[in-house]
C-alpha cells in the first residue's frame, strides 16, 4: 500500500465509437471519451492523467451518471476507471466527473477524493455549491451537482477510507440523497453496511454547513471550529472534507485540531491519508 499514489504508465484512448445492437434490432451509437488513466489499488487512485477533455460531440448519448455509461463500457470490453462527461436530468450541461467502474460492482460516480492534500478545502459556502479541485484527483463535485444526481433516481453511497498504515474500511449506504439549495442541502441517509462502522447516520437530516454558513446545532460554528464542511451536527462523527495532515504534523485534536477523520473506524485522532464518497442507483445491475 505504500506505492499508492506512485504514478504508472497509462493508458491512452482518443474517442471511440461504439455502436450497440440493442435488442430487438434497435441500432444506436455513442461516441465514448476514453480516459487517460490507469488504477491503484484500494480507492482506485488515478494517476498518469493529462487532464485532456473528451467533451461529448454532438448528438452524442447523454449519460445520467457513471451507472448509465457502466453498460456501453461493458460491452465493448471497455471497464476502467476514469473521467468522463454525464448529465443529470435536472443539469443543464455536461459536467466532468470520475467514474469508479472497478469497485463494489463498478457504476459509481465520485462525488468527494482525498489523495494528498494538494487541494485546500477550507473553503466558503459558494465553493461547496460549486465544486472545486480536479476530478481527476482530489474535488468536491458540488452541491448543486450532487443534488442533480442523486434527485433523479434513488441512490446509494460508498464511502472508502485509507489511513496512513495503509489500512483500508469502506462504509455503504443504501440510502443517500441530498436536498436543494432551499433547503441547505440537507443529507438523506441510512442503511448501513460495511467494516468503517458507521459515522453518518449521525449526521442524517443534518443541513450542509461552511465556513461562512452556520446551520450546525452547536451554539458554536463547528466549520470554524472543525475547519472544512460538512453536514455538521453537534458537530461530528466524521469529516471528510476536514483539514490535510500528514502524520508528522498531527498531534491529536486537543493539540492540532481535527483533521480528516471517521470516528467509528479510527476515533478522532487517527487522520486519514485518502478518502472517496460515490454514488450509484439502487437498481443498478452490473
Ligand atoms: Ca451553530
Amino acid at each position: 500500500m505504500t506505492s499508492s499514489i506512485k504514478p504508472k504508465t497509462g493508458l491512452t484512448f482518443s474517442l471511440v465509437t461504439v455502436v450497440l445492437l440493442a435488442v430487438g434490432g434497435i441500432t444506436f451509437s455513442a461516441e465514448i471519451p476514453q480516459p487517460q488513466v490507469a488504477q491503484d489499488e484500494s480507492l482506485n487512485h488515478p494517476v498518469n492523467v493529462d487532464g485532456q477533455r473528451n467533451d461529448p460531440p454532438p448528438g452524442a448519448a447523454h449519460f445520467e451518471d457513471c451507472s448509465d455509461l457502466y453498460p456501453v463500457l461493458y460491452f465493448t470490453n471497455a471497464v476502467q476507471d476514469g473521467v468522463f462527461p454525464i448529465k443529470p436530468q435536472s443539469s443543464t450541461d455536461h459536467f466532468d466527473v470520475y467514474c469508479d467502474m472497478t469497485t463494489d460492482g463498478g457504476g459509481w460516480t465520485i462525488i468527494q477524493r482525498r489523495l494528498d492534500g494538494r487541494v485546500n478545502f477550507d473553503r466558503n459556502w459558494v465553493d461547496y455549491q460549486n465544486g472545486f479541485g480536479t476530478v481527476e484527483w482530489e474535488h468536491w463535485l458540488g452541491l448543486d451537482k450532487i443534488h442533480n444526481l442523486t434527485s433523479q433516481n434513488s441512490y446509494e453511497l460508498y464511502v472508502g477510507l485509507e489511513d496512513f498504515e495503509g489500512n483500508v474500511a469502506h462504509a455503504k449506504y443504501d440510502t443517500f440523497s441530498i436536498g436543494d439549495e432551499s433547503t441547505d442541502y440537507t443529507l438523506t441517509i441510512g442503511g448501513y453496511s460495511g467494516d468503517a462502522g458507521d459515522s453518518m447516520d449521525y449526521h442524517n437530516g443534518m443541513k450542509f454547513s461552511a465556513r461562512n454558513k452556520d446551520n450546525d446545532l452547536l451554539g458554536g460554528h463547528c466549520a470554524q471550529k472543525d475547519s472544512g464542511a460538512w453536514w455538521f451536527k453537534n458537530c461530528a462523527l466524521t469529516s471528510l472534507n476536514g483539514p490535510y495532515y500528514k502524520p508528522e504534523h498531527y498531534h491529536g485534536h486537543r493539540d492540532t485540531g481535527y483533521g480528516i477523520f471517521w470516528q467509528r473506524w479510527k476515533g478522532w485522532d487517527n487522520i486519514l491519508k485518502a478518502t472517496k464518497m460515490m454514488v450509484r442507483p439502487q437498481n443498478f445491475i452490473r
